[in-house]
């Protein structure tokens, strides 16, 4: 089991946001923002380069939710990034996929 897995079993604790059949939201536990959530699919994929065709309505899904999620920590207002990690260079250090939503402050680009 992975680590995200832990936290979708309640091996591990997080502080969940959201959570549906789907899919599983709960802040990250070191924050890169005032906000800072993961949102993340119940069944593995292990990152984007791996999705399938029929992960796209999953996938879509995780956008959804992360929308939501961003809306009910009041971010709509100021606005947020979303970010997927993927592999080394990217900084992936959790082979589980999941979106990154950050906000409450304002945010540089590029990232560094
Ligand atoms: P990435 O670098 O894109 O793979 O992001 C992985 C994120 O996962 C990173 O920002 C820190 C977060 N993280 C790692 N371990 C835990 C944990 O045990 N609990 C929580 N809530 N977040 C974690």
């Amino acid at each position: 089991m992975n680590l995200f897995e832990k936290i979708i079993a309640r091996e591990i604790a997080a502080d969940i946001v959201y959570e549906d059949e789907y899919s599983l939201a709960f802040r990250d536990i070191n924050p890169a923002a005032p906000v800072h959530c993961l949102v993340i699919p119940k069944r593995c994929i292990e990152r984007i380069a791996h999705a399938r065709d029929d992960d796209r309505d999953l996938l879509g899904h995780l956008m959804m939710v992360a929308a939501r999620v961003a809306k009910q920590e009041g971010l709509e207002a100021g606005g947020y990034r979303l970010v997927v990690n993927n592999g080394e260079d990217a900084g992936q250090s959790v082979f589980h996929l999941h979106i990154h939503v950050l906000g409450g402050r304002k945010l540089g680009w590029p990232p560094g």
